[in-house]
């Protein structure tokens, strides 16, 4: 309701400022012309919008640098990964080539038409061509183009090489409005998906005739040790999601159909990055950075960085998403069910009434 009100309040004012043109313009033609005036006029808006240009070009630039300025801070959160370090210095050398660039390009731009603006008495220079000027500001940013694709290039190749082979693998799925993890449990291999096989518990698809799926483990948080290598396995349920965790300079998209990946090495836990920022409430949060729909800004996930003893205990306690979801067993081709009530952790008391159930389910 707010927002139609707006609306209507906007377009009425537009339709004030055409219908006080419009008056303008015809009391000019009521007046009648001479050729003089019309000189006037121009002149005087042509001097309007000239100090315009300077009134944008000081306004732009003033928000500009206000900005960065008080919001430096955001600009610089302290670095927490290996190749994030190699990844901020290639950051700040583009940033401040094409800052430098863009200042004194929008100087000259916003100032011209202020200098050279109409004025009666001034005559036009024909200046057609300078060989040498063309020569000049073709290879000069050709050549630090070059530097700087090249150099980005380098770190990226660096950033998107194969996964170390002791990498420990996360999968992260993106959907419609959060994020859900899956670790592979004890045999480190994560279990087979597939699309068709997801329903209102198992949101991730999980194929039980992969025995490799039996001890996976679906979390409320994110779990990574520190100064080993983390391989993230990111894939998307509906539409478009990007992976964003900025304190690792981490950020992949999540397509849907369309498995992607992105490795990296955290280099400080949640304890000490607490201690750094002397902040008690610090967390690395994982943020969804596709404006994915509505429920957008909710994609919001808790990354701990923990130290690689406190990691593997709190791998080693995780329950298998099938011990939480025993009915899923009835799933599971027959031969295959032993191994997987083993493999999933699922108690052996518990194992004959299970056994019970299942069969009752035929
Ligand atoms: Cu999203």
């Amino acid at each position: 309701m707010f927002e139609i009100i707006i609306g209507i309040g906007a377009l009425l004012v537009l339709l004030i400022i055409y219908m006080i043109f419009r008056v303008f313009t015809l009391m000019n033609v009521v007046k009648g012309n001479d050729k003089n005036q019309d000189d006037e006029r121009v002149s005087v808006n042509n001097k309007i919008n000239a100090w315009m240009f300077m009134a944008v070009l000081f306004l732009g630039f003033g928000l500009f640098f206000w900005y960065s300025y008080t919001r430096f801070d955001e600009y610089v959160l302290p670095v927490a990964s290996v190749h994030g370090i190699e990844y901020e210095s290639i950051f700040w050398i583009t940033t401040a080539v094409t800052g430098i660039v863009f200042v004194l390009t929008h100087i000259l731009l916003f100032y011209f038409p202020f200098r050279y603006r109409f004025k009666n008495d001034a005559k036009a220079l024909f200046y057609p061509d300078n060989t040498k000027l063309e020569i000049a500001w073709t290879i000069i940013p050709a050549i630090v183009l070059s530097i700087l694709v090249f150099s980005g290039w380098r770190v990226w190749s660096d950033i998107t090489e194969k996964a170390p082979d002791n990498a420990e693998v996360v999968e992260i799925v993106g959907y419609q409005f959060a994020w859900a993890v899956r670790y592979p449990g004890q045999d480190k291999q994560l279990g087979d998906f597939d699309f068709r096989l997801i329903d209102a518990e198992n949101q991730l698809g999980m194929d039980f005739t992969d025995k490799a799926s039996f001890d996976d483990f679906i979390p409320q948080e994110l779990h990574i040790p520190k100064g080993q290598p983390v391989l993230f396995k990111i894939r998307a349920r509906d539409v478009l999601h990007s992976v964003f965790v900025p304190h690792f300079r981490l950020k992949m998209d999540a397509v849907p159909g369309m498995p992607t990946r992105f490795w990296f090495t955290p280099t400080k836990s949640t304890a000490e990055m607490r201690a750094e920022l002397n902040d008690p409430e610090f967390n690395y949060e994982l943020a969804c950075t596709e404006v994915c729909g509505r429920g957008h800004f909710s994609m919001r996930f808790i990354i701990v960085v923990d130290e690689p003893e406190e990691y593997a205990k709190w791998y080693a306690e995780q329950a298998s998403w099938l011990s939480q979801n025993e009915e899923y067993l009835a799933k599971i081709p027959v031969e295959l069910r032993e191994v997987a009530m083993i493999s999933a952790g699922i108690e052996d008391k518990t194992k004959k009434e299970i056994k019970e159930e299942v069969k009752a389910s035929f």
